[in-house]
């Protein structure tokens, strides 16, 4: 019998992408039989295996109570295996070889939401990335792909009983008891396995492919949250005819079936033909949720729709690939949200969370490459870097190609490597052949870590007409990568006439011949410069438009030069990101403010009206978390904040008599789409929010009224966070209403806590009185991350009485829920940046909390953390 603890990390436990080695034995099929009990769950499983290589036969199990194995038939006894917390390892084995067993799990009581577990009245799984060992023994890695047969055998108070593929039978086994048998007619890695167990509503529709292959669609939600489950099938139904027309990629099964849980760690899961959701990133109703969460529910049913190809169909052979799925899919899943709303914000909302999260992670203690070389636990690294630089890599070399090529290249992706388990390298390969231009250098992105420092400067010579542009590239040397290389950079470029604000054309063979391309430079050495001639006066340069290369800029141009880039410049990426550099200038440089609050004059007011959605995001200020993580010294929070509000209060003072005079005159109702509506929501809530600054009641009386006549959740949260945010009279009562309307709407509740928890304002005793709400609870993540998410958007928060905080989470889910516990952790990954005493003080508390924690997901995380 072995029933093993959370693994606690002992010696070294670091696993290394060097050292990888093909599995012994292949498994052709699997057949489960999982019957679900309320105080256990019995598992018995045939694996039918082949050897394909010299070595034992290795089965991984962990928290598994063993009752029976048979080998070709045979009973086995302790003494023809070894057995250890972890793995199941028979010596000798034939080559072919029938494994059955039987073990018996508990999901009633498995908190770390990872294998089977019970949510509420559901049982669901998480199997990715090495769940399924808490299921049942098995070669439980990406490279073994088997044939799935699953039956599922439950108590009749749970009708729906679902496994990946095709149901082939259903029936009762006596007066109590059900079961359905399921068989999944593609190969597939353990990880993709799903079940689920529970007494749920579904939301049915159908689709054709191109192929006419007719897809019975199903949502399964609890009862009252089946009108909040249209616009996810509408989503799912339109990336499938998106991957059909830009990737060339139909569906392949006959059903394709989608459930939300409630209590999740991550938003969702693309088991094949079964994704599992996050409630969070599959409701969408705007009564309940805000058109944020609207977007994020269409980009993640999109995201896990195209892991059908990239992910599930081509897998990755190990998990130091995993930005081999992850990146590519993130990078499809962001071309399917440009095309759905203004392409330019899309880009801008994607480069924000990029420049927010994996820069700060890149050059800070949790740096690693997108595809890393080694790692204790692998949870560790479903990171920014994987996902969003490895999404910018993909993006890169599309934009090298072009959409053609480009496609030419993914077509051989997939005609080469369909059915398979493969490598970062296989990839880069089948582009390089499809499109035929060597893409080989850009497998240095993958394999180093670190932001790329892109210095540009730019010199005009009248004589001649020629304006010179030279190029440098660096990197920040690292401990454990000394060899650092040059990267290839796609800049992405435009030149501008100063006087007429008209942009030059690009397209000659001079320029041709300098490596600029459709308005694109490949930068791949250490220094380049190029020339342009037939300028006929020192231009206005636009660099990186769309932001078309993850490096940090530092370009020599003029604050004037950035504001008349807000001004012209017709890429609305690069419009904002002028705004946001000169933001960035006047926040950490000091800068006067004068060209921004101009070019901000002349610029908003007819953008308002035709985009007002980008006009929205022009209002941006960079974040205190970003701004921190651009100093390069030790900084305090409290400077940052101060500096912050000043400028904020700046423009709201300047631009007052505007923000009012655009708030009242833009109607969301008058909207024909939704993402316009969105866009003069989004611009109302940020005028509203300026005027508020003031601290002038009429504006507090408008939010009050936006609060009441509203069915919209947007408008309704807008108006509560100027309320509240500013202590409003009205902040209270509002407060309360909203309670009452949503206390039984879990993610319109989350709202309510973050609301408060945000506050600028807050204190240990608001996070204390939050926590220890009735609503409040620790067994779903979704409302954990209500409270310590909305702390972490105020620095000074989160760097004060915040860290006990997050030190006490990470201590409590080390056991409970160590995946969740290691993520919250890392809010304080940069606390070596801050000045004295507060650097001393977090690293106290978080050497404090060493000697406290087991898990390996946490260990290693804080280790990382503390070796800085
Ligand atoms: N592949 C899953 C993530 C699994 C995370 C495991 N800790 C969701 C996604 O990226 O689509
Ligand atoms: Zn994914």
């Amino acid at each position: 019998m072995n029933i093993a603890a959370n693994p606690v990390v002992e010696a070294d436990q670091t696993i290394y992408l060097k050292d990888y080695q093909k599995p012994a034995f292949l498994v052709d099929s699997i057949n489960l039989d999982i019957q679900v009990y309320a105080d256990h769950t019995i598992v018995n499983a045939i694996l039918e295996m082949q050897r394909q290589t010299e070595g034992d036969l290795v089965l991984l199990g962990r928290d598994l109570e063993l009752k029976s194995i048979h080998l070709n038939s045979q009973q086995l006894t302790e003494n023809d295996y070894q057995l250890d917390a972890e793995q199941l390892v028979i010596q000798n084995a034939p080559d072919r070889a029938r494994i059955e067993t039987q073990v018996v799990i508990h999901p009633e009581s498995n908190t770390m939401l990872e294998g089977l577990y019970q949510a509420g009245d559901l049982f669901v799984t998480q199997n990715e990335p090495e769940g399924f060992r808490k299921i049942t023994f098995y070669p439980d890695r990406p490279d073994v792909l088997s044939v799935f047969t699953t039956r599922v055998e439950a108590d009749k108070k749970y009708p729906v009983l679902l496994a990946n593929g095709n149901l082939i039978e259903k029936g009762e086994v006596d007066a109590q008891r059900h079961y359905a048998i399921w068989q999944d007619p593609t190969k597939k890695p353990s990880y993709l396995f799903a079940c689920v167990v529970g007494d749920l509503a579904v939301l049915k529709d159908s689709y054709v492919t191109s192929e006419g292959r007719n897809v019975a669609l199903e949502i399964y939600a609890v009862e009252k949250d089946i009108p909040k489950c249209h616009i996810a099938m509408e989503t799912l139904k339109h990336s499938m005819r998106w991957d059909e027309e830009h990737y060339g990629l139909p569906y392949d099964l006959d059903n394709y079936m989608i459930v939300a849980v409630s209590q999740f760690n991550m938003g969702a899961m693309e088991n094949k033909g079964l994704n599992i959701f996050n409630t969070s990133c599959v409701l969408a109703d705007e009564e309940y949720t805000t058109d944020a969460a609207i977007m994020r529910v269409q980009s993640v049913i999109a995201h896990e729709y195209f892991h059908n190809w990239t992910g599930n169909r081509i897998t990755c052979r190990d998990w130091f690939q995993l930005c081999l799925k992850e990146g590519l899919t993130v990078f499809r899943d962001q071309s399917f949200s440009e095309d759905l709303q203004s392409a330019a914000v899309q880009r801008i909302d994607d480069v924000a969370v990029l420049k927010a999260h994996q820069f700060p992670e890149d050059s800070g203690p949790l740096s690693h490459p997108p595809r890393p070389d080694h790692f204790v636990e692998i949870n560790n690294f479903y990171t920014a870097t994987v996902y969003e630089k490895g999404a910018e890599i993909n993006r890169m070399m599309s934009t090298l190609l072009g959409k053609e090529k480009f496609r030419a290249g993914t077509d051989e992706y997939f005609r080469r490597h369909d059915g398979q388990a493969v490598t970062v390298e296989d990839w880069v390969a089948a582009l390089t052949a499809g499109s035929g231009v060597d893409l080989s250098a850009f497998l240095t992105w993958y394999n180093q870590p670190g932001t790329p420092k892109l210095q540009a400067h730019g010199e005009y010579e009248a004589s001649t007409q020629t304006y010179r542009l030279s190029f440098k590239q660096s990197l920040k040397a690292h401990p454990k990568y000394p060899d650092l290389k040059a990267v290839p950079i796609p800049v992405a470029l435009a030149l501008f006439n100063a006087e007429t604000g008209e942009q030059y054309t690009l397209q000659s063979e001079a320029l041709f011949e300098n490596g600029v391309k459709d308005g694109v430079y490949l930068f791949d050495q250490d220094e380049a410069t190029i020339e342009f001639s037939g300028i006929n006066a020192k231009p206005v340069v636009s660099l990186l438009r769309n932001f078309s290369a993850p490096v940090n800029l530092e370009f020599d141009a003029s604050d004037a030069e950035l504001a008349f880039l807000m001004q012209y410049e017709t890429n609305g990426f690069n419009q904002w990101q002028a705004t946001q550099t000169l933001l960035e200038r006047i926040l950490l440089n000091g800068h006067a403010v004068e060209s921004y609050l101009q070019a901000m004059k002349n610029t908003v007011p007819a953008l308002v009206n035709q985009d007002p959605l980008l006009a929205s995001r022009i209002f941006d200020v960079p974040t205190e978390g970003y701004l921190g993580s651009r100093i390069d010294q030790h900084y305090s929070p409290v400077d940052i904040q101060e500096k912050r509000e000043a400028l904020l209060n700046t423009l709201a003072r300047e631009l007052g008599a505007f923000c009012k005079e655009t708030y009242l005159s833009l109607d969301p109702d008058l909207q024909k789409e939704f993402s316009q509506a969105m866009g003069v929501r989004a611009l109302k809530n940020i005028m509203l929010s300026l005027m508020a600054r003031q601290g002038d009641t009429e504006a507090f009386d408008l939010a009050h009224q936006q609060y009441q006549n509203t069915g919209n959740m947007s408008e309704r949260l807008g108006a509560l966070r100027v309320l509240v945010w500013n202590d409003a009279p009205q902040a209270e009562s509002c407060l309360q209403d909203f309670y009452d309307r949503f206390k039984d709407e879990a993610l319109s509740l989350d709202q309510w806590f973050t609301v408060q928890a945000s506050h600028p304002n807050a204190t240990a005793e608001t996070i204390h009185t939050l926590t220890q709400h009735p609503d409040y609870d620790l067994g779903t993540p979704n409302r954990i991350r209500s409270v310590s998410g909305g702390l972490n958007m105020n620095p000074v928060n989160t760097w004060s009485f915040g860290v006990q905080h997050y030190i006490h989470l990470a201590k409590y889910l080390d056991e409970k829920n160590p995946i969740l516990g290691s993520r919250l952790l890392q809010v304080l990954s940069r606390w070596y940046t801050l000045d004295e005493p507060q650097r001393s003080q977090v690293q106290v508390a978080l050497e404090t909390l060493k000697p406290l924690v087991k898990s390996k997901n946490v260990v290693e995380t804080l280790n990382s953390m503390l070796n800085v």
